[in-house]
């Protein structure tokens, strides 16, 4: 007996609001086609192969990379641009000093001409996806309209796309509007627009990374975190990782770094052979959703499903995890390729580069073959640590959060926050350098708190005081930490040799959450003595090792100013709370 094939509702027609919205871009943009994304690999076979033809993408040597292809950026268009990024409030004051801001009616008209007919000739790309494990109650979903297939391709891998999606909005009767067109490309006609207060997104005039893969940061972070604060949850730029000890006890911690200072890294670090028993579980690489559950600990999903890391850097010797996982079914953007068509990258011990990131013939004295802020997208499912936890729509009980920077000096190795409310301020007060993973210039120490200055969908002062908020409501709050693993010897080598050793740290941390390792009192907080961390088969020298876990008083009392000038920037927003925290600092520096 034949079965029955089950009539499948078009995309189309699962939700209304979602059509009609499609119908009023399409009026607007004008695109010669519509195309409702299922999420296939049939999709994804058929948009890389449109992408060949069209010469967008190259097929790289399938002997040592199948199924893995490069994407070149325009040169003009290589990172965030943070200077072109607004948050468009009907009140100024709820975007903050810490993002740009501009009147909702003003942008939408201005976004409205830019976008008008700019699909002439293209497809339209309706993708809808999902947020987080399709039947998590934390996850949320939204539609990304866009005339880029690249685009279109990375989201497939990212989020998860495709009907399930579509039909959980139609039940939500609720999404993130977000509309995306490459444009020209002009770096003068673009724009990253986010509307918390409708649920929107629009971007015009770049096709990289978390300018235009709008679920990433502009959902999963500015939106997100602007509807997090109304409904009582955090959503942060954080790596969360689990972590087995040789006993068999497994902690799940949740890590903010800003971009480009080590979180995918820390997500998936291989264990040194000299911490036998230890294994480690990857929930997610930069972005976190955090709840107060019911027990009084704080959960956390992952709500992306792929990663799209850095590629300059990573080798068997730094992340034999990752250097694994991209050796697969990859899409790689703005690496160089070897005489072979493998691609090349700066930190790779083999191969030599014969095309650079833009496909000029090699030439040394013209920068470095990959670009700095190359990356590699892939499905979290090709990494070998993932953890099985990461689907659970419950997520995972967090019992650490670690706060970091990338910073040669001031910052020791690693130090615990008194409270909850001293680890505010700790998140509050992070300082790094900049890194190419945004436009500007790299290398220059500013403050970015809890990693989030990009992300932060509205004024730091109010989500400073959310955090208080989300904290006081936790009988069970994790323990929050500070770590820099990029310390400098005065010559400019790291002190600390990080990526697998981090574990050393970390196992510190989860000593300390269960009350078994000892700690020295500092004036900015719990410090590990030399003997509280397992420094076996470490090449490290005691006076190295003092040097990392030191405290100067002159930079930390200059640094406390700083800190102080910048808090008083928010004015009468900021909770008296974090300065009587600073106070208090200040006092035990004397
Ligand atoms: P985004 O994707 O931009 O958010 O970056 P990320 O925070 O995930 O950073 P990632 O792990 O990709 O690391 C960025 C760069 O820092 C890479 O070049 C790494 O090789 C390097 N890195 C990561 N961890 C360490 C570490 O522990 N020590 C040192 N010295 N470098 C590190
Ligand atoms: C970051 O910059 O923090 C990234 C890369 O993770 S992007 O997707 O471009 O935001
Ligand atoms: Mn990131």
């Amino acid at each position: 007996m034949a079965t029955a094939v089950p009539l499948l509702i078009p995309l189309s027609q699962l939700s209304r609001a979602v059509t009609d919205w499609v119908e009023s871009v399409r009026a607007l943009t004008q695109p010669a086609g519509v195309r409702w994304c299922e999420g296939t690999e049939e999709e994804y076979g058929e948009l890389t192969s449109k992408l060949i033809r069209e010469g967008e993408l190259v097929k790289l040597n399938a002997e040592h990379f199948p199924d893995c292809h490069l994407y070149r950026s325009s040169p003009s268009d290589v990172a965030r641009v943070e200077h072109l990024t607004y948050i468009c409030t009907n009140s100024r004051e709820d975007a903050g000093p810490n993002n740009n801001w501009m009147d909702p009616k003003q942008a939408r008209a201005k976004m409205r001409e830019l976008f008008r007919g700019c699909m002439r000739g293209r497809t339209l790309y309706v993708i809808p996806y999902c947020m987080g494990p399709i039947a998590s109650p934390l996850s949320r979903c939204g539609v990304e309209i866009t005339d880029s297939a690249y685009v279109a391709l990375n989201m497939m891998v990212m989020t998860r796309v495709g009907r399930p999606a579509l039909e959980r909005i139609a039940r939500d009767g609720k999404f993130v509007r977000g509309l995306h067109s490459i444009g020209e490309l002009d770096p003068n006609r673009r724009f990253i627009m986010h509307f918390p207060e409708e649920l929107a997104i629009e971007s015009f005039g770049s096709g990289y990374g978390g300018n235009a893969l709008l679920g990433k940061k502009c959902h999963a972070l500015r939106i997100a975190s602007w509807q997090a604060r109304s409904e009582g949850w955090l959503a942060e730029h954080m790596l969360i990782v689990g972590l087995e000890s040789p006993e068999g006890e497994t902690h799940y911690i949740a890590c903010a770094f800003p971009s480009a200072c080590g979180k995918t890294n820390l997500a998936m670090l291989i264990p040194p052979a000299s911490l036998p028993g230890w294994k480690v579980f990857t929930v997610g690489d930069d972005i976190a959703w955090l709840h107060p559950g019911s027990d009084g600990r704080l959960w956390a999903i992952n709500p992306e499903a792929g990663y799209f890391g850095v590629v300059p850097g990573t080798n068997p010797e730094t992340n034999r995890n990752a250097y694994q996982m991209i050796r697969r079914e990859t899409l790689f953007t703005n690496v160089a390729l070897t005489a072979d068509n493998q691609p090349w990258w700066e930190g790779l011990p083999t191969g030599a580069p014969v095309v650079d990131w833009q496909g000029r013939p090699y030439d040394a004295s013209k920068g470095p073959a990959a670009h700095p802020n190359s990356r590699f997208t892939v499905t979290a499912r090709r990494n070998p640590s993932y953890s099985p936890r990461a689907e659970d729509p419950r997520g995972v009980p967090i019992s650490a959060i670690v706060f970091g920077g990338r910073r040669r000096e001031v910052a020791p190795l690693v130090y615990e926050a008194l409270s909850w409310r001293h680890g505010v301020l700790v998140g509050a007060s992070v300082a790094s350098e900049t890194t190419a993973a945004a436009v500007g210039q790299v290398g220059v120490v500013r403050r970015d708190p809890m990693a989030m200055q990009p992300f932060c969908g509205y004024n730091f002062a109010d989500y400073w005081r959310h955090w208080l908020t989300v904290g006081a409501r936790l009988s069970r709050a994790p323990k929050i930490f500070h770590v820099n693993w990029f310390r400098r010897a005065p010559r400019g080598r790291f002190l600390w040799p990080g990526f697998g050793d981090n574990l050393r740290v970390l196992a510190w941390m989860l000593d300390r959450c269960s009350g078994r390792a000892g700690a020295a009192e500092s004036a900015i907080g719990l410090l590990p003595r030399p003997e509280d961390l397992n420094t076996q088969g470490l090449d490290l020298g005691q006076q190295e090792l003092r040097a990392l876990l030191s405290v100067d008083p002159a930079l930390w009392r200059k640094e406390v100013a700083d800190i102080r000038t910048y808090l008083k920037t928010y004015g009468s927003r900021l909770p008296p709370e974090l300065l009587g925290e600073l106070e208090a600092t200040e006092r035990r520096l004397g």
